[in-house]
Order: C-alpha cells, then sequence, then structure tokens
C-alpha cells in the first residue's frame, strides 16, 4: 500500500515526518497539495488535512494530520529503529525539544521569510525585525546546547527523535544566516546530522525548491499568495515589531489565519 506524504520541501514540519521515514527504511511518495501557501482549497487534499496544512500523510483509509501526530503513528506502527529513547525522562525531553521548536524556532525562521523573500517590512523596520530575530534564535541555541550536554545526540548515544526535530529549523536558521557557529558544540551537532542520508534528501529538496523560488513578493502583492499567520506566527510578528505589518496584510488581503473546520 502506497504511503503519501502531503508536503512542501520548505515545510519543516514535513521535513521531521519524511526524515523519520527515511530512518526506518519505509516507503513513502510525495506529493504537493495544488496552489500551496494561496488560501485556495485543494478538495482531494482537505480531506487528509481540513487545516489545509503540510504535512498530512495517508496510509491506506489512514488520513492524519499535524507532524506531531504522524510521528507519534510512524514510532507506533514502524517501532524499528526506536526513534523515542525507552527511559520516559528522556521521552519526556525529546517531546519538549520538539515542542520548542516547533512552537518557538519555527516562527523565528518563518518571520525571517516574511520579511525577506515577501518584502513586509523595509528599511529600518526590517533591519530592527532580523536583529530580534538573531536574538531569539541565540537564545534557543544556547538552550538548545544545555539539553544536547556532552552528548552526541539529543537522546543520547543514537540518533533519535530529538534530532529529527530539530535539525530541519536550523538548517533553515544557518540559511538565514542565523544557525550555531560551525565550530560550536551544537554546530558540530549540526555537521551530524547532515551527514545522515534521511537528512541530506531532505535538505536537498529545500534546497532545490528555494532556488526554484523567484519573486514571490510580487506574487504575494498581486494576492496569489496569501500567508497564513496562525497561532505562534502571528504572536511572532506582532511581539518582534510587525502589528502594522500583520494590519496591513489584513488590508490588503494577503494575510489569512487558520481554516475553521466544518
Ligand atoms: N502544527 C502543524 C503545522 C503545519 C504548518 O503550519 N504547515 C505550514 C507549512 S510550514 C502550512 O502548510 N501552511 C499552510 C499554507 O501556507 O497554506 C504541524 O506540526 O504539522
Amino acid at each position: 500500500m502506497t504511503i503519501v506524504v502531503y508536503e512542501h520541501p520548505l515545510s519543516p514540519y514535513a521535513q521531521k515526518v519524511k526524515i523519520a521515514l527515511d530512518e526506518k527504511g519505509v516507503a513513502y511518495e510525495t506529493r504537493m497539495p495544488a496552489a500551496m501557501g494561496t488560501g485556495q482549497p485543494d478538495l482531494e487534499f482537505l480531506k487528509t488535512n481540513p487545516r489545509g496544512e503540510v504535512p498530512a500523510l495517508l496510509d491506506g483509509e489512514v488520513r492524519l494530520f499535524d507532524s506531531t501526530i504522524i510521528l507519534e503513528y510512524i514510532e507506533d506502527k514502524w517501532p524499528e529503529p526506536p526513534l523515542l529513547p525507552r527511559d520516559p525522562v528522556a521521552r519526556a525531553q525529546a517531546r519538549t525539544i520538539e515542542d520548542v521548536m516547533d512552537t518557538s524556532f519555527e516562527p523565528i525562521n518563518w518571520g525571517l521569510g516574511e520579511i525577506r523573500w515577501f518584502k513586509r517590512a523595509h528599511g529600518e523596520q526590517a533591519r530592527a525585525i532580523e536583529a530580534r530575530a538573531s536574538g531569539q534564535a541565540r537564545g534557543i541555541n544556547e538552550w538548545l546546547t544545555r539539553q544536547l550536554g556532552g552528548g552526541k545526540w539529543f537522546g543520547g548515544e543514537t540518533f533519535g527523535w530529538g534530532d529529527v526535530c530539530v535539525v530541519p529549523y536550523l538548517n533553515g536558521a544557518s540559511g538565514n544566516g542565523i544557525g550555531p557557529a560551525p565550530d560550536s558544540a551544537l554546530g558540530r551537532w549540526l555537521a551530524r546530522a547532515n551527514g545522515r542520508p534521511s537528512v541530506q534528501k531532505a535538505a536537498k529538496a529545500a534546497a532545490d525548491s528555494l532556488a526554484g523560488m523567484t519573486d514571490v513578493a510580487s506574487a504575494v502583492k498581486s494576492g496569489l499568495f496569501k500567508r497564513e499567520y496562525r497561532d505562534h506566527r502571528l504572536e511572532w510578528m506582532i511581539r518582534s515589531g510587525g502589528i502594522d505589518v500583520v494590519l496591513e496584510g489584513l488590508k490588503a488581503g494577503n494575510i489569512r489565519f487558520s481554516n475553521e473546520l466544518r
């Protein structure tokens, strides 16, 4: 039975899912929802995720959404090799790392994208928002360094859940110029993680996708893209100095909130 991952190569949430499947040697096919990012419903895709977000997983009749839920399903259905450690405390720590990355780190990379790719702010304001982003990333990198301690991987001796959940974000951060210093403990961990074929595959797909991205700012202006300012992303933009970015985008109709489920 074919397993389908609805995804976008640049989505760190989708990368988590693809890396986990590849680590476990589970074959899957990827599919990109039609008109991704435009807010236009792809009705087939919405059957799998009514929120209209990637990743979503189709496994026969099973339809799942949200990267955390999908990761749990993958671990339950294909337990070998395990990504979650056995020890209850270590499991809790791995899940905490995932939550911090998904909710606190992701908006930083995403917000920089809003400024640099989608040109939501300019001049002084753009520089101030970028400075906030790099300070926030530094803070989380320090927190991550403490979680790593002297370990090889976040869960200890073997590559696991924490590593899967950190690497897409730190690769994104490095691309944004706010990654860890290469000669730091976290920078060395990142190089190790990028040595894994599962990570290389996801990172290459992301780089290829980025290389094909041209003039997305005018696509936003023309109303083609309608960016989703959901939960942590909305908070991030407001907290980091972009409340008028939100108000202008809402007025121009190129910002939207998450789907209401029906
Ligand atoms: N909590 C969700 C978040 C997923 C998410 O926000 N995905 C973004 C891409 S990174 C998305 O599909 N946004 C919809 C859009 O841009 O149209 C998860 O963990 O899977």
